[in-house]
């Protein structure tokens, strides 16, 4: 152990005394040091998407793209550019739990042979506002109130219902976030979407329009709000130790990147605009082209030195990839830089070895705080003789980045185009393309949200808002919230805020119905492929059958499962042929609702044991609650007939002594959702 000056240490356990028990001396710098360094080891966390998680991979293009871009990373297919990703939620703090309901981010940043790129991203396809000048307002309605701090990561609040109720805009995303995306089962098992439109530019110049997206190969999967609003208590770090979890056992996770391409030409050829980050382009309108895969290998070696000092920039680009004249887009060009001067403290936070990109840096910046770069030599400008001319410019043949020339003629003026004043024809083919019980979804997290706002003009004009995306589900809210859906909304209001000109503007003029419905929007059309990390809880007790337990762990984990044991104590248990198994965790230090999928094995002493666990029944009812596979042999049948399971014996996902596969096949299924209304009245 040494000092930070290198000075060999031989105790960091006392502080310099004049005598035993006598006063600490100021002389003590080895005490000074360390404890001067622990008070500053808190940095400002992020205003938005505080808490993260992170891990490094690669992506591999699977054709070159090179008739839309110049950009290596989309042309060359023999690189493999090294990739970090940061997986967040939005508006809770550093510590806040992960299965808030909230958008995710999704953000990569490619360290590619031409520079960096980053594709700052989130789970969802659009966003709440058109205008960056609006960011502020979103944030601080949805943050906790300011008086009392209330409440942590979530928007079920009266500031974020009264925000957007006064601005239709945000309806889009708003939906998005009332659906089960706002509950992902992991961030393994997301969408990525850099929301607006960008450009690609080939070698001659000429650029096509692009919406970029990621497809996980695990499929789109969410957890129930019942399991979340658990999860949150039982593992506050769900989805951080799920990611860490997957990796470490060398399930990588993979999504394939996909192109939405538009010619210049149609650029006004749709029924919205394409520059509006409220609209998504519907994929049965402009099909995803999936150019290649990233997959996530290793995890960080210091959560702090990687995943909470990388500093991603929409505006990190390289040649072939450009902007749009999206303002939302345009606003973030400046954000990102000046957030992180203050959260990292200095121009330099470039040389964090996570932020570093792969190529050289030459340039003729210098100096300021925390500069690690030695730069030799007198010359720090350009034109310059005496440095020899370094350095020099590269020539736009030899990879220099050129803006696209994008013709502009237009007045100045502080208005936003007719064109995005469409705020509810997407909102409702959303949640006319969802199945049945997503929609219910929608629903009950509506009336859970609304019902947690105190103020009533504040419910009201949010039914009178949904019921111009669906009447009934404007209808099926009003029921749960106990109020009427009125008929105009309360113009003096408008007029005593000062919003009433703004609001006027946006309300719903006809929606528009371009297309019926769009299979992609719901997640249950989403392929996804087996069972691969899935997790899997066997229930035991000392005197398991062991054969029961041989015949599906092995099938499972062929599949990819993970198969553990949840036993009635820690350590280790004996199976009926007296052999011992390795407990995973105890029944008391965990919960059903971290799990998959549940089998229980057969055994007379097992089921005798399980039996008089109070929460071994609680954990299989709360598995049929959450519509879960379950599996069980022998003996355990008559475990589950004292649990809500022997009104279930019939269902889909519920397995008595069959076959493994007909279980693996239930667990691929992620959900029995059948079985919801039914499983809804289980009290558990
Ligand atoms: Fe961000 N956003 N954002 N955002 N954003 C930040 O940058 C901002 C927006 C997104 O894991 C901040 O370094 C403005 C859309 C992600 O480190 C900040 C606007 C999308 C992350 C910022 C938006 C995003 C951020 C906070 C409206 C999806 C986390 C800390 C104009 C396409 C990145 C930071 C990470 C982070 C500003 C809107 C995604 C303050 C002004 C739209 C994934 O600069």
């Amino acid at each position: 152990m040494t000092t930070n000056q290198g000075l060999k240490v031989n105790d960091t356990n006392n502080s310099l005394k004049a005598g035993e028990r006598g006063a600490t001396l100021l002389e003590d710098f080895i005490l000074r040091e360390k404890i001067t360094h622990f008070d500053h080891e808190r940095i400002p966390e992020r205003i938005v998407h505080a808490r993260g998680s992170g891990a490094h991979g690669y992506f591999e293009l699977y054709e070159s793209h090179d008739k839309y871009t110049k950009a290596g990373i989309f042309t060359d297919t023999s690189r493999k550019t090294p990739v970090f990703v940061r997986f967040s939620t939005v508006a809770g703090s550093k510590g806040s739990a992960d299965l808030a309901r909230d958008v995710r981010g999704f953000a990569t940043k490619f360290y590619t042979d031409e520079g960096i790129f980053d594709l700052v991203g989130n789970n969802m396809p659009i966003f709440f506002i058109q205008d960056a000048m609006k960011f502020p307002d979103l944030i601080h309605s949805v943050k906790p109130e300011p008086d009392r701090e209330i409440p942590q990561a979530a928007s079920a609040h009266d500031t974020f219902y009264d925000f957007v109720s006064h601005t239709p805009e945000t309806m889009h995303n708003q939906i998005w976030l009332m659906s089960d995306r706002a509950i992902p089962r992991s961030f393994r098992m997301m969408e990525g979407f850099g929301i607006h439109t960008f450009r690609l530019v080939n070698a001659e110049g000429k650029a096509h329009f692009v919406k970029f997206h990621w497809k996980p190969l695990l499929g789109v999967k969410s957890v129930t709000w019942d399991e979340a609003v658990k999860i949150h208590g039982a593992d506050a770090d769900f989805h951080r130790r799920d990611l860490w979890d997957a990796i470490d056992a060398g399930e990588y996770p993979e999504w394939e990147l996909g192109f939405q391409i538009v010619p210049e030409e149609d650029e006004h050829k749709f029924d919205f605009d394409l520059l509006d980050p409220t609209k998504l382009i519907p994929e049965e309108m402009v099909p995803v082209k999936r150019i290649g895969k990233m997959t996530l290998n290793r995890n960080p070696d210091n959560f702090f030195a990687e995943t909470e000092q990388v500093a991603f920039h929409p505006g990190h680009v390289v040649p072939g990839i450009d902007f749009t004249n999206d303002p939302l887009l345009q606003g973030r060009l400046f954000s990102y830089t000046d957030t992180q001067l203050s959260r990292l403290g200095s121009p330099n936070f470039n040389e964090i070895p996570i932020n570093r990109p792969v190529n050289e840096i030459h340039n003729n910046q210098r100096d300021a705080h925390m500069r690690m770069t030695v730069n030799k030599g007198k010359t720090a400008y350009f034109p310059n003789s005496i440095g020899g001319g370094c350095p020099h410019l590269a020539k736009i043949a030899e990879g220099g980045f050129s803006h696209y020339e994008e013709r502009i003629d237009a007045k100045k003026i502080r208005e936003r185009s007719e064109s995005f004043n469409d705020h509810f024809s997407q909102p409702a083919l959303f949640y006319r393309s969802l199945t049945e019980h997503e929609q219910e979804h929608v629903v009950q997290a509506y009336s859970f949200e609304l019902g947690k706002c105190t103020y009533d003009h504040i419910k009201q004009r949010m039914l009178y808002i949904l019921a111009q995306i669906d009447e009934t589900l404007a209808a099926k809210v009003a029921i749960n919230l106990g109020l009427d859906i009125p008929s105009e909304i309360d113009q003096p209001l408008n007029q005593a805020i000062g919003a009433d000109a703004d609001v006027e503007k946006h309300q719903p003029g006809a929606k528009k119905n371009y297309l019926d419905k769009s299979k992609a929007l719901s997640q249950e059309f989403l392929p996804s492929e087996g069972i691969a990390t899935r997790k899997i809880a066997v229930l035991a007790a000392d005197g398991f059958k062991e054969s029961d337990y041989n015949k599906i762990k092995k099938p499972l984990e062929d599949a990819g499962a993970m198969v553990q044991i949840v036993g009635v104590h820690g350590g280790t248990i004996k199976c009926d042929k007296g052999d011992s198994h390795k407990v995973a965790h105890a029944l008391m230090t965990t919960e059903s609702v971290v799990f998959d999928a549940l089998y229980i094995p057969g055994g007379r002493k097992n089921i005798d044991t399980l039996m008089k666990q109070a929460k071994a029944k609680k954990f299989i009812n709360e598995a049929l609650k959450h519509c879960k596979a379950i599996a069980l042999d022998g003996e355990a049948e008559e475990l589950f007939d004292a649990t809500y399971g022997k009104d279930f014996k019939d269902d889909d996902a519920v397995c008595i002594n069959e076959s493994p596969q007909k279980f693996i096949n239930a667990i691929s299924q992620h959900r029995n959702w059948k079985r919801e209304k039914a499983a809804m009245e289980i009290p558990a």
